[in-house]
């Protein structure tokens, strides 16, 4: 059986022939991202980063204006579109595809406009009118699982079994989205490591990707680069994550997953490629 993801203007096969994962280069345009953010305010930072991502072999930009690691705030609307449009208009024909991190139906709907091959959305469309914003168009769709919300989620994660109801949030979202018509090749789905769990809860979640994959019918991104989990059993701060997050890469594509989201995009690469070619 042969599979593929509608990823606006491109197309991946996710099942079957013609399988190759796809690696996700974070373009963080916020001032207060914890590992690279920051330095890419600028409509030029942010252009040479998307650049040395190319350059380095990356599918898919993934542009983000709102830093959601544990703790933050969130940002209005405003300033979110003032630091992503003018981002998205400039790389979107550079050659890869381009995403929006957002959960946010107005800056989806900006997004679609400026031309994005994918939504990424850590909310799963959970939003009144996110559903609504993106259903008229040909982007992919990433449904992410979150417990809470970016500001408490890591105060008290709690599951009773995580990939169970991991799963069954999923599944609901995908039912939410395909009662208002959108055709199931757009969608993709993503458990959510850190957004609510403890270090236990994500590495049962990577280790049941094949599950999720089996059960959801639908093709997966893995974003765990650099996080704690990295951190938990490498004992290495956030600025030494790069090994340990290829490592959680691999495993992820090793059971299936199609896409995986990292900032070290040249690095992760060269380790698919090498990883591919043992196929
Ligand atoms: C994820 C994301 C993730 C998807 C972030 C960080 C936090 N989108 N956006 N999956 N994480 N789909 O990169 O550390 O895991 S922001």
């Amino acid at each position: 059986m042969q599979s593929t993801l509608q990823f606006g203007r491109f197309n991946y096969p996710w099942r079957g022939q013609g399988v190759r994962a796809r690696v996700m280069g974070i373009l963080n345009v916020t001032p207060d991202s914890f590992s690279d953010g920051g330095n890419y305010q600028s409509l030029e930072f942010a252009l040479s980063h998307a650049e040395e991502m190319i350059e380095a072999g990356v599918d898919i930009i993934d542009v983000g204006g709102e830093s959601t690691r544990p703790g933050s705030p969130p940002v209005s609307l405003e300033d979110e579109l003032r630091r992503v449009m003018p981002v998205l208009y400039a790389v979107r024909d550079l050659g890869p595809a381009i995403s929006v991190d957002t959960y946010k139906p107005q800056v989806m709907r900006e997004a679609i406009i400026a031309g994005v091959d994918m939504i990424n959305d850590i909310n799963g469309f959970r939003a009144p009118g996110a559903i609504e914003a993106v259903r008229d168009s040909d982007c992919a769709l990433c449904i992410m699982h979150m417990q809470s919300d970016p500001q408490h989620m890591q105060l008290a994660p709690s599951y009773t079994d995580v990939v169970a109801e991991v799963s069954a949030f999923l599944r609901e979202r995908v039912e939410a989205l395909l009662a208002a018509g959108i055709d199931p090749r757009r969608l993709c789905i993503d458990p959510g490591f850190g957004f609510g769990k403890t270090v236990e809860h994500n590495y049962a979640l990577l280790k049941a990707t094949s599950r999720l994959i089996d059960e959801l019918n639908l093709p997966l991104l893995a974003g765990l680069s650099r996080k704690s989990m990295v951190g938990a059993v490498t004992g290495k701060p956030v600025e030494q994550r790069m090994a340990g997050s290829i490592g959680g890469a691999l495993a992820a594509v090793a059971q299936g997953a199609l896409i995986v989201r990292v900032h070290d995009v040249a690095e992760t690469v060269d380790a698919l490629k090498v990883w591919h070619a043992a196929q």
